[in-house]
């Protein structure tokens, strides 16, 4: 089982008369589905988790701004150029975003960005394979931001306001992301028949990774009862997947292409697709640091820290600048 790095300090869910007053007071504004704000009181393991959770969400949007980066100078035409740069875009001012949330429970940004440096705190496996073909750029908007937006529009109602809201423009954003990538697939489905083996090779690499985005399942996932409790999470991991397979499948018909799980069947009973065995091996793999492309991506964030050391201190010497002069002037 993968070990937790992060310790937020809950062993387990403890019952609503179990609490101590403060506790039992804040876990019924949650059930009253009043939002938290940040200077509410709170309990120091929600404060943590939260932090634990906003900061891997945001690491994961600027980490997920290089598999999709490759490919901008070779876009295949100045209309697909223009639209993979405003998507990248679009990652870093999620990121941004989250950043900022996660700031206001009193943590810094230095800290965040040295916790994914040192390896303490994880982003998203998904981010870890590499992209091999243009293909790959449709398949990362259908699939990855697919299953990001099935995994986000619950957390725009969750209990942390700053989370909360800004969430509800990062979806919308996403929501273009995932219509932009099945545009690109639907043109190389309709292409040639290289096209269309190029978008069926991606389909095959990019599946499983995109199931496994969601999390472990619901009965090894140490964080979801916690959280669901404090309903920083809404959905569980296995209910989120299993909407996304739902809705995705037909999709992959519609292309004209073939979902890579042999046990794929519609189950009247349940009213779902039944999906074959996922390989948890791989995903505690990728998590642990030993996916294709885990060293990789962690080296290019930290050069690209190291590098841009002189605009941070430029920034910061010229508001230290302006700060004096405002002071002068009022004196
Ligand atoms: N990758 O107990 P649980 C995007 C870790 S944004 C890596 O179930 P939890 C946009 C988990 O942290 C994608 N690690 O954990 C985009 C924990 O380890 P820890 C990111 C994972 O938190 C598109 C351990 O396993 N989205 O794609 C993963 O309750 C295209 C046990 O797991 C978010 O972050 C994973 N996939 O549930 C950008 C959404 N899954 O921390 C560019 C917000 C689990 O104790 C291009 N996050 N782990 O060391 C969440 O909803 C939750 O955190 C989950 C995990 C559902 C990801």
């Amino acid at each position: 089982m993968y070990a937790q790095l992060v310790d937020t300090g809950v062993q387990r869910v403890a019952a609503l008369e179990e609490l101590p007053p403060e506790e039992r007071a804040f876990q019924e504004r949650i059930d009253a589905d009043v939002k938290i704000e940040p200077k509410d009181p709170m309990p120091e393991a929600y404060r943590r988790t939260l932090i634990r959770q906003i900061s891997q969400h945001a690491h994961s949007e600027i980490v997920g701004m290089l598999p999709e980066g490759n490919w901008i100078t070779r876009a295949p035409t100045l209309k697909r150029k223009a639209i993979l740069i405003a998507k990248v875009q679009d990652e870093a001012g999620h990121g941004l975003y989250l950043y900022s949330a996660a700031e206001t429970l009193g943590v810094s940004r230095d800290t965040m960005i040295d916790d994914l440096h040192t390896g303490k705190v994880k982003y998203s496996s998904i981010f870890n394979y590499p992209t091999l073909t243009w293909a790959d750029v449709g398949a990362i908007g259908w699939l990855v931001d697919g299953a990001a937006i099935m995994n986000q529009i619950p957390i725009c109602r969750c209990s942390y306001g700053p989370y909360a809201r800004a969430m509800v423009r990062i979806c919308k954003e996403e929501s273009f992301h995932q219509r932009q990538g099945f545009d690109l697939m639907l043109a190389l489905c309709r292409g040639t028949p290289e096209q269309k083996r190029m978008a069926q090779d991606a389909l095959n690499r990019w599946w499983w990774p995109a199931v496994m985005m969601f999390g472990p399942p619901d009965a090894e996932s140490v964080h979801s009862a916690q959280s669901m409790r404090w309903k920083i999470k809404l959905v569980s991991n296995d209910d989120l997947r299993q909407k996304f397979i739902d809705q995705t499948v037909p999709q992959a018909e519609y292309l004209g292409l073939t979902i890579p799980d042999p046990q794929l069947r519609w189950n009247e009973e349940r009213g779902h697709y039944d999906i074959g065995p996922i390989d948890w091996d791989e995903f505690y793999n990728v998590i642990k640091g030993n996916g294709p492309c885990n060293r990789e991506r962690l080296q290019a964030r930290k050069t690209a820290w190291e590098e841009g050391a002189w605009v941070r201190e430029a920034a910061a010497a010229h508001a230290e600048k302006q700060a004096a002069r405002c002071a002068k002037a009022a004196a």
